[in-house]
C-alpha cells in the first residue's frame, strides 16, 4: 500500500535541525554531549513528542522513539542514524536518517496504519567522534562493543570527562543499552562521497562497510633557537611529523585501496622562532580489505622507528580506534535491492567509505543502509549538499522497505 510522505515537513526540520549550533565558518557545530548537542536533542526530543512516540534514552545518551506495534511479541524494526557533527559541519550527516525516520512514522501515523512490528527510531550518540573517541560510540556501547562504565570516563580532547557532561546536558538516561535487540536495522544517509553522482544514480545499497583505523601519534624532539640550531644538531618534532605526514601519503597511493588522514596536529610550545619540542596529530586509516589496513599500521609503525632514529625524536603512538571492515546482512541488501527496482529509482551496490551507526548494530542485528547523492561527493564540511528530490527519493525506499518489514 503506497502512502504519503510528509516531505515538507522533513525537509523543514532538516533545516531546522541544522541551524542548531550555527558555526561562524558558515556550517553547524554541535559536537557530542555539548550544548549545542543538547539543544539538538533537545528539539528532537521535541519532534518525537509530537508524534505520540514511546521515548527512551540509554545510559550513554542513545534516543529511542517507538511507534508501537500490534504484535508486542515481535522485535521491533528499527531505524535512525545521529545528529551530533564534527566541527562545522554539513546539515545532512546523520541528521537525515534520523528525521526521515521520523517522516516514515509521521507517515504511519498519518495513514492509521499500525505496524504488526513496533518501529523504532534511534540517535545513536557520539557518532562522529571529535570530541571523545571512539566514533560510532552510542552505536557501540549499544551493541556491548564496549562497557558504558569505561565510556563515562573517557577524557575529551577539550579536557571533560564524558559523563559528566552527559549528566550536565541531562541525557543520561535510564534505559540499558541494548535492551531493545532490532529485528534489522536500516540506516539512510548521504554517501559523503562522489560515486553516486558520477554514475548518475539515485540509490546506493550499501552491501559493505570499510575498516577503521584511529591512532594518535605523540613525537617528542627538542625545543631549541630556530635562529641559532644548526640543522645537524636539531630534534625538530614539526620536521618529523612533516616527514611521517609525506610518507603515509605516498604509502596510501602505493596501495590502491588504503586512506590516511591526518586530520589534526597540535605543535608546542606552537611559536614562530622556537623548533617544535612535541608535535600531537592523529592518523585516520581505512581499507576495505582489513589484511591491507593492518599491513597498513605495521608500515607506519616500522616508519615511525625510522623518523624517530633519523631525527633524534621519541615518537609514541596510542590506537584510539580499530573497527574491522563489516559485510552487511545479504537478506536486508536485497529486499532494499528488490524495493528500490520497484520503486523505479537507479541503483549500485556499494561499499561505505564512512563509518556508520549501522556497522556497529550489525553486531547484534541484520544490518544495511541506504545512501543517497552528496554533491560533489563533499561531506564534513558545510557546503555538503543532497538534492530534495534525491532527499526525497531516499526516503521513498526507506519507507517502503519499513513497511516491508513491519506489516
Ligand atoms: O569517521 C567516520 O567515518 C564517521 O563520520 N564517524
Ligand atoms: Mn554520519
Ligand atoms: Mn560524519
Amino acid at each position: 500500500m503506497t502512502i504519503a510522505l510528509d516531505t515538507a515537513t522533513l525537509l523543514a526540520q532538516l533545516t531546522q535541525l541544522g541551524i542548531i549550533g550555527h558555526d561562524v565558518g558558515g556550517g553547524r557545530t554541535r559536537l557530542a554531549f555539548s550544548d549545542a548537542d543538547k539543544q539538538g536533542r533537545d528539539q528532537l526530543f521535541a519532534w518525537m513528542q509530537e508524534l505520540s512516540l514511546d521515548i527512551k534514552i540509554d545510559y550513554i545518551g542513545n534516543i529511542f522513539g517507538t511507534l508501537a506495534g500490534s504484535d508486542p511479541a515481535l522485535a521491533p524494526l528499527m531505524i535512525g542514524s545521529h545528529i551530533d557533527t564534527v566541527i562545522n559541519a554539513g546539515m545532512y550527516d546523520g541528521c537525515y536518517g534520523v528525521l526521515a525516520g521520523l517522516a516514515v512514522l509521521r507517515a504511519l501515523r498519518q495513514a492509521g496504519i499500525v505496524p504488526r512490528r513496533s518501529i523504532v527510531v534511534a540517535a545513536f550518540s557520539n557518532e562522529e567522534g571529535v570530541r571523545y573517541q571512539p566514533d560510532m560510540m552510542g552505536s557501540l556501547v549499544y551493541a556491548g562493543g564496549i562497557d558504558v562504565a569505561q565510556v563515562l570516563d573517557v577524557i575529551g580532547t577539550d579536557g571533560t570527562r564524558l559523563g559528566a557532561e552527559l549528566r550536565r546536558i541531562g541525557y543520561a538516561g535510564d534505559l540499558p543499552p541494548g535492551a531493545m535487540v532490532p529485528h534489522a536495522y536500516l540506516e539512510l544517509h548521504i554517501e559523503q562521497g562522489p560515486l553516486l553522482e558520477a554514475h548518475a544514480t539515485q540509490i546506493g545499497v550499501v552491501a559493505d562497510l570499510q575498516g577503521i583505523s584511529w591512532q594518535q601519534i605523540t613525537i617528542t624532539g627538542v625545543a631549541n633557537h630556530a635562529g641559532t640550531t644548526p640543522l645537524a644538531m636539531r630534534h625538530d618534532a614539526g620536521w618529523a611529523a612533516a616527514e611521517l605526514i609525506t610518507q603515509v601519503r605516498r604509502m596510501a597511493l602505493a596501495s590502491g585501496s588504503t586512506l590516511a588522514t591526518v586530520g589534526s596536529i597540535q605543535f608546542s610550545p606552537n611559536a614562530i622562532n622556537v623548533i617544535p619540542q612535541t608535535a600531537i596529530l592523529t592518523l585516520d586509516m581505512r581499507d576495505p580489505d582489513d589484511q591491507k589496513l593492518s599491513a597498513a599500521e605495521a608500515h607506519v609503525a616500522a616508519l615511525l622507528q625510522t623518523i624517530a632514529a633519523q631525527e633524534g625524536v621519541t615518537i609514541r603512538s596510542q590506537q584510539l580506534v580499530r573497527f574491522p571492515a563489516v559485510h552487511f546482512d545479504d537478506a536486508l541488501v536485497a529486499e532494499i535491492a528488490q524495493t528500490t527496482a520497484a520503486l523505479g529509482f537507479s541503483q549500485r551496490q556499494m561499499t561505505s567509505g564512512a563509518g556508520h551507526d549501522a556497522q556497529m548494530l550489525a553486531r547484534i542485528a541484520p544490518a544495511a543502509m541506504i545512501f543517497v547523492p552528496s554533491q560533489a561527493g563533499i561531506s564534513h564540511n558545510p557546503a555538503e549538499y543532497t538534492s530534495d528530490a534525491d532527499l526525497i527519493a531516499g526516503a521513498t525506499v526507506l519507507l517502503a522497505v519499513v513497511q516491508r518489514l513491519s506489516m
